[in-house]
């Protein structure tokens, strides 16, 4: 066993994890990022694309904001679109100035990953049976396999930045743990694909036959969604199913045309929301996907997963540069305050866009009147664009 020592152990080397090794190391606090899969497959997931201002603010402190400064597309609006019926809504009028930024999560991980191995960090690919271990007393460690040799990385705390199905969180005594979780009955058949989007912003689509979502990947490529079943046999959906059935929900060709193109990727992710409480248990903080899920309507998982970095960081600077406690205290508190507010307006924003099977006339009429109302209120579009464009950090 090769003995090793580092003030933060982070588990995950997805954005929470980099992010939280970047912002550290730019404040002088040694840290080691442990991540069970190769760095390509790291590099090589697609997953979010819009960025909140805090999140674009945290890319340009850790100084991995060079890419994004120069591919990054700020909108400053989005559209709904109901069974065809198209409206914008002004983010950028509704939230008093404010934006988002379209710019993939595979860009921001290649990036962090660049800046943090150009300036010195230390991210160890391919660990194998990463544990947290002795993180109820003050020496708490890591141990790992790299290369078939034994390691142990000792440290202060351990940051559990692992996913969803990664090890921190459950190696928590589960009586420790109160889980809030909500599963839904649909989940969502994602494409890559070399052909531009529909229009220059984001459609959020709700229609007879389920939502569908159209974004993109600058400068060329188109990022769509189809609502589909949890248990969808991609086999069954050739490209030219899943190209008509987004024309179809996007409405008539004539006036919005899909355009088609070479599928890059295409894979369903499940929607659930998910929170854990409280996020710190001893010397172990969990943050990003480790600690809640929320359905990706909101384009909020990637964001939330930044703010709880942000409040992660700063408390750890606190205990280092000023010796108090206080910012590791209130951590689990503060995040969830906002961890909280955010599952709320991702939850709205998917109950109110997909339709459930066998739906009450009566819910569907709500549904159907929550989106009326939301465009015909300014009060309401601004609850909208206050959410979408990000809650303050
Ligand atoms: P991540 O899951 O990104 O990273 C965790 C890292 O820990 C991974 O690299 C994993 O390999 C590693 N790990 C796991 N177990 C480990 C162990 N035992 N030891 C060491 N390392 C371990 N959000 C949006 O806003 N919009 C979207 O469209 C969207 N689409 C998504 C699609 C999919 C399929 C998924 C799964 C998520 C999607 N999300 C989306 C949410 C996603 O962007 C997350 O919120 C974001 O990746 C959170 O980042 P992390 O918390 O770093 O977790
Ligand atoms: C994406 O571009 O992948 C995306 C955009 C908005 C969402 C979800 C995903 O709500």
């Amino acid at each position: 066993m090769i003995t090793k020592r580092t003030q933060v152990g982070i588990i995950g080397a997805g954005p929470a994890g980099l992010m939280l090794g970047r912002l550290l190391m730019e404040q002088g606090i040694s840290s080691v990022i442990l991540e069970t899969k190769t760095r390509d497959y790291v590099e090589s997931r697609i997953r979010a694309g819009v960025l909140e201002n805090g999140t674009v603010e945290l890319l340009k402190d850790a100084k991995a904001d060079y890419r994004l400064k120069k591919e990054g597309q700020t909108h400053n609006g989005l559209e709904f679109s109901i069974n065809g019926q198209r409206s914008r809504i002004d983010l950028n009028y509704f939230s008093k100035g404010k934006s988002v930024i379209v710019y993939g999560q595979t860009e921001i991980t290649i990036d962090l990953i660049s800046t943090h191995i150009g300036s010195g960090g230390e991210i160890i690919f391919n660990a194998d049976n990463v544990l947290p271990n002795k993180f109820d007393t003050s020496k708490p460690n890591i141990t790992y396999q790299h290369n078939n040799i034994n390691y142990q990385l000792n440290c202060d705390f351990i940051a559990g930045c692992d996913g969803f199905h990664g090890v921190s969180r459950s190696q928590i005594p589960i009586k420790d743990q109160t889980i809030f979780e909500r599963k839904y009955p649909y989940a969502w058949l994602g494409i890559l694909a070399e052909a531009p989007p529909p229009s220059n912003e984001l459609i959020y689509a709700t229609h007879e036959r389920g939502f569908a979502l159209f974004s993109m990947r600058p400068p060329s490529r188109s990022r769509s969604y189809l609502q589909c079943s949890p248990d969808l046999d991609l086999n069954k959906w050739p490209d030219t199913r899943i190209w008509d059935e987004l024309q179809t929900r996007l409405g008539s060709k004539t006036e919005s045309p899909v355009c088609e193109g070479k599928i890059l990727a295409k894979g369903v992710t499940p929607m659930r929301s998910f929170v854990v409480e409280p996020l710190r248990y001893g010397h172990l903080f969990l943050a990003g996907d480790a600690a809640h899920i929320v359905p990706p309507t909101g384009a909020k998982g990637l964001n939330l997963a930044m703010s709880d970095i942000q409040y992660l960081s700063d408390a750890f600077l606190n205990f280092y540069k000023n010796n108090s406690t206080a910012g590791i205290d209130n951590y689990s508190k503060k995040a969830l305050s906002r961890i909280w507010k955010t599952e709320r307006f991702s939850w709205w924003m998917t109950s109110v866009l997909h339709k459930i099977e066998n739906e009450s006339s009566f819910d569907k009429r709500i549904r159907l009147t929550e989106l009326e109302y939301l465009l015909s209120s300014e009060a309401a579009m601004s609850s909208l664009a206050e959410n979408y464009v990000g809650l303050p950090f």
